[in-house]
């Protein structure tokens, strides 16, 4: 769906939340918005085709007659805890990749903190071109834009913040125990229910934005058969369904938190939070997959840029920056 649909989609919608309990009229609607009768009869076709309960009453008008379990701007700034994260909400049906969404946004100069959402990616994505699995409504797929102030070599501590965000939100909203693998990857009882995918575009010096994107697992109940032994949700580890709203609110609120804590602070705080947070940040032996080779070793904490020390059977210690760890104890 083109932008300028998608949130011409988004004030019809809202205008259906603002006078909830009666019907209005597809003329007032369509002046408002400025479309044909038409578009407004179609978008209502589509919406519930989406599962949004609107009711049609012909010659009278429209009714949303249930507050949806979608992921709109509406419900979610009604609450917001957060001062710049998430002030700026553009929320989407579906989409190829949030993250591709927030480049646009960022190019056309999006303020910090612009968060973008969406119901379902076509083709949500991981590092290295893989793919992440984004099923309709049952996950949280956002990308949030930050415009932090340092060298684009400082970058990867900050997709670490995010990891321990989303452990800190899981935590606190679902009461479920988090862990996070080296680099981001939020793990329920070893199985991962989250992934982070940081992108940046900078000058020679200076990070002009990072694109943090964030997929989570959230009321998923089955998992595609390449999955299954890896993946899982908050569904089915905390055997209840959980609000994606409650999740994104806290997330939004601990990872501002975290990040003005460390433009303060110094990075270093985000470090030691990670270090805290993650089992894998000290002896854990692991065997990290580097393309090009293998490194087996015991972890040793992690150096200044969130690089991932791994003490080698020699005594040596290698600073990983990028690679996929498995734990082999
Ligand atoms: C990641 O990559 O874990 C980063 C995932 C980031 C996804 C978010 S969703 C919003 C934003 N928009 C995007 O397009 N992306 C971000 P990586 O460490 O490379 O892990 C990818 C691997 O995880 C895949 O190759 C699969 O093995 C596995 N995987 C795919 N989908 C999964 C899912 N839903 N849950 C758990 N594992 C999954």
């Amino acid at each position: 769906m083109p932008h300028a649909d998608a949130r011409k989609t988004d004030r019809f919608i809202q205008l259906l939340l603002a006078n909830a309990t009666v019907f209005v009229s597809g003329e007032k609607l369509a002046e408002t918005l400025r479309v044909s009768r038409m578009t407004i009869c179609n978008w209502v076709h589509r919406l519930q085709r989406e599962g949004m309960a609107i009711e049609v009453k012909p010659q009278i008008g429209y009714r949303l007659t249930q507050v949806p379990d979608l992921l709109l701007p509406q419900l979610i700034k009604h609450e917001l805890r957060s001062k710049i994260f998430g002030k700026n909400i553009h929320h989407y049906f579906q989409v190829t990749s949030t993250n591709d969404v927030a480049h646009e946004l960022a190019q056309e100069g999006a303020a910090e903190g612009t968060l973008v959402l969406a119901e379902e990616q076509t083709a949500g994505r991981g590092r290295l071109g893989r793919s992440w699995f984004s099923e309709r409504n049952n996950g949280i797929y956002l990308s949030l834009i930050l415009r932090p102030p340092v060298r684009p070599l400082h970058a990867p501590v900050f997709n670490l913040a995010a990891a321990v965000a989303v452990s800190r939100a899981i935590e606190q909203t679902c009461e479920i125990s988090a862990d996070i693998k080296w680099p981001n990857d939020v793990l329920i009882k070893g199985k991962k229910c989250c992934g982070v995918l940081t992108e940046m575009n900078t000058d020679l010096d200076r990070i002009k934005y990072l694109v943090v994107g964030i997929g989570i697992n959230v009321n998923h109940s089955v998992f595609p058969k390449s999955l299954e032994q890896q993946a899982s949700s908050l569904f089915l580890e905390g055997g209840r369904r959980f609000s994606r709203i409650e999740l994104i609110l806290a997330l939004l609120s601990h990872f501002e938190e975290i990040y003005f804590e460390a433009r303060q602070k110094g990075r270093d705080s985000i470090l030691e939070q990670w270090t805290q947070r993650s089992s894998f940040s000290n002896g854990k032996e692991v065997s990290v997959d580097l393309g090009e080779r293998q490194v087996r070793g015991t972890t040793c904490g992690l150096g200044r840029e969130g690089t991932l020390r791994v003490k080698l059977p020699s005594g040596q210690i290698e600073e990983i920056v990028a690679g996929d760890v498995v734990c082999w104890e």
